[in-house]
């Protein structure tokens, strides 16, 4: 298997922690995409992943899929035993539910804000601009933060007793927040705490260096 992605980016992060979690490292060979370049917005790119975003898996067989949770959902089912996205159809239901809200009401929404509100990949990359809907979005996140860290002083994970995807989607939010600076709130402390646990994971402390065996990004 390949995967297209960069080593420092958020929703790469994603699948770079669900390939942690699963023991998955070994099996797959990672090759970078030059965000700050545009390389992601190229017809040969786009022939690869249609939105222009990363990261794609590649299999062997040539299919690629492309979109965090579908990635996720692949890897997590390839060896039988399924620990990230659910067992049961209630925990299925529930661990993509929370998973698409921390997309809809945190991660997703700091991206805009880091695409429209900021300087974002640059002016090659960032070719229409709307502050006033960046700004927004970062309100949205903000207000995430808080609804997540209510839900985390109710269960030590994103969607119950035990670590799953939606645990992951959170992450990949709060990387991108340190990366535009913007912090949780000093009140949201389960929403904290919970973060200093996650970033303890090796599959969370080890996601940047996991490429660097296979295939070294040149900088950045
Ligand atoms: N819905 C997609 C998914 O879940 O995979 C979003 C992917 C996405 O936005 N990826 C970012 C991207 O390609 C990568 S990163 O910013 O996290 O490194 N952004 C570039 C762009 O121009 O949107």
């Amino acid at each position: 298997m390949k995967i297209y992605d960069w080593h420092t980016g958020p929703y790469p992060a994603r699948v770079r922690i669900a390939l942690g979690e699963k023991g998955l490292q070994s099996q797959v060979r990672f090759e970078s995409v030059d965000l700050w370049k545009g390389e992601h917005k190229t017809p040969e790119f786009r022939a690869k992943n249609y939105s222009g975003t990363l990261p794609v898996l590649e299999l062997d067989d040539g299919t690629l899929i492309a979109e965090c949770t579908a990635i996720t959902e692949y890897l997590d089912a390839l060896d039988g035993v399924p620990v990230l996205t659910g067992k049961t159809p209630r925990e299925k239901g529930v661990i993509h539910m929370m998973s698409k809200r921390a997309e809809l009401e945190l991660l997703d929404a700091i991206s805009v804000y880091f695409h429209h509100a900021t300087p974002g990949l640059g002016p090659q990359v960032e070719i229409y601009q709307n502050e006033e809907w960046g700004l927004r979005q970062r309100d949205k996140a903000i207000n995430g933060m808080r609804y997540f860290d209510s839900v985390l002083r109710q269960q030590p994970f994103v969607a119950g007793d035990t670590f799953s995807m939606a645990d992951i989607t959170v992450i990949g939010g709060l990387i991108f927040a340190e990366l535009v600076e913007l912090a949780v709130p000093e009140d949201c402390k389960a929403l904290r705490a919970w973060h200093d646990r996650m970033k303890e994971r090796p599959s969370v402390s080890n996601r940047v260096s996991m490429s660097a065996s296979t295939n070294p990004p040149s900088h950045g």
